[in-house]
């Protein structure tokens, strides 16, 4: 692609009800204007800055940014006049057009001006520009060239530089630590109003968030990285502006609740969906990846079955502790090389794998067990464990790559 200085001409001013009618849902009918990028801004209440932000963002794509670009304000629901300036502010300036909607929630406006748009990158940024325009660039860009599906702001990033209060910074902290622990999730800022991601990525991912208000950027990103796309993390600069339309206790609370949603909707092994061509394509072979993983698993499973051995030895005899061991770790071992090693996370192929890697620690289980029942000494069971357990470890390797996890798995057998 190359990179052109191309000025939009659009400056539609439409609502709700006329998005709603095909001639003028711009996702159906591209048209040559078509910009590279929409930046959606929305609006809530905001009639005091509106017109200063956009006019500042303007100059800016104006003057700094190499790709064509729109501005779309959405406002929905303002009881100022948020909306009169918006329509006002469409008409005046080239590349700038609002869309309105009647019901509230900063995920539902989003949805809606991603969702209707011919721009092949949308992206969103909160109106009071809290984050430094320099991070727009580093933002769009990785989207351009291919190399990753969405792009975020992240006031938590190393680089970052952020000046916000102690409250609004401790509930960052602590939500982004929280999601962190639950999903073992890459990115590190789930809600900088300050992101981007490819319009057919959007296509695909959005109908499956179900939040219309904050939780949705987090919902929009822990489905991404389920499906295997590629989140990229932009550190910035952001200037916290204290005028906040958020509520923080109930938005807190409804946050929580998103967590707990979407932990159970993953625990049942939901939210995969097929993404057809926008799938990343794994690689053939990640051998070196895979063992180093594998042996690390191996490693705390193994520590874990040989405590219990110990733990359990004196009461019912090494042969029953041995089983009792083994078989504890054996579920939790599957699933952490299906979803680490092997990098499988949806219910595809599920009851196979764990069947699979099952029925290995049991063959596993059959050897040491007999080779027990041979030894006596307290050492010496150690050693024979150690021993048959390592023996069994190096054959599950190359039994779960090999044939349960038969590598390199089609993109949609790994969603
Ligand atoms: N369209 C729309 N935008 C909203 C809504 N609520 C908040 N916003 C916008 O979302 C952005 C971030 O809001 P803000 O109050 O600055 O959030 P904070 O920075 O987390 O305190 C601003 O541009 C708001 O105007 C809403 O219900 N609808
Ligand atoms: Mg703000």
């Amino acid at each position: 692609m190359t990179i052109t200085e191309v000025r939009p001409q659009l400056a539609d001013t439409f609502t709700d009800t006329q998005l709603d009618t095909p001639a003028d849902n711009p996702a159906d009918t591209p048209t040559p204007d078509a910009p590279l990028v929409d930046i959606v801004v929305p609006v809530y209440n905001e009639a005091a800055v509106l017109a200063g932000s956009i006019h500042t963002l303007r100059n800016y794509l104006r003057d700094h940014f190499p790709f064509s670009w729109r501005i779309t304000i959405a406002d929905n629901a303002s009881t100022d006049t948020t909306w009169q300036v918006a329509a006002a502010l469409a008409l005046t300036l080239d590349g700038v057009r609002v869309i309105h909607l009647d019901q509230k929630g900063r995920g539902r406006a989003l949805r809606r001006a991603w969702t209707d748009n011919d721009a092949t990158i949308v992206a969103y940024m909160d109106v009071d520009l809290s984050t430094g325009l320099d991070a727009l660039l580093p933002l769009i860009a990785p989207l351009v060239s291919g190399h990753s599906d969405v792009a975020i702001g992240s006031r938590l990033a190393p680089g970052s530089a952020v000046a916000r209060g102690p409250r609004r910074e401790f509930l960052s902290r602590t939500y982004n630590s929280i999601l962190h622990t639950v999903f073992g999730n890459g990115f590190r800022d789930a809600q900088c109003g300050f992101k981007a991601v490819r319009r057919e990525v959007a296509d695909r991912l959005l109908p499956m968030v179900r939040d219309n208000e904050w939780f949705f950027d987090t919902e929009l990103l822990l489905l991404a990285e389920r499906n295997g796309l590629r989140v990229h993390e932009v550190p910035v600069t952001w200037v916290d502006d204290p005028d906040s339309r958020v509520n923080v206790a109930k938005t807190a609370r409804d946050d929580l609740k998103g967590v707990a949603r979407m932990a159970r909707e993953f625990l049942r092994g939901r939210g995969t969906t097929d993404l057809g061509p926008v799938a990343r394509t794994p690689l053939d072979d990640d051998f070196g990846r895979q063992i180093v993983v594998f042996a690390k698993i191996g490693i705390i499973s193994t520590l874990v079955s040989l405590a219990l051995f110990l733990w359990l030895r004196d009461d019912t005899g090494a042969v029953a502790a041995n089983l009792i061991a083994v078989s504890a770790t054996a579920v939790g071992n599957t699933w952490a090389n299906r979803r680490y090693t092997f990098g499988y996370r949806g219910t595809r192929g599920r009851g196979r794998h764990y069947s699979g890697g099952v029925a290995i620690s049991l063959a596993g289980l059959a050897l040491s067990s007999l080779a027990l029942a041979n030894v006596g000494g307290s050492l010496a069971q150690v050693l024979v464990l150690l021993l048959t357990w390592g023996a069994a470890t190096v054959a599950r390797f190359a039994l779960l790559r090999n044939w349960v996890f038969r590598s390199p798995a089609a993109a949609s057998d790994r969603a």
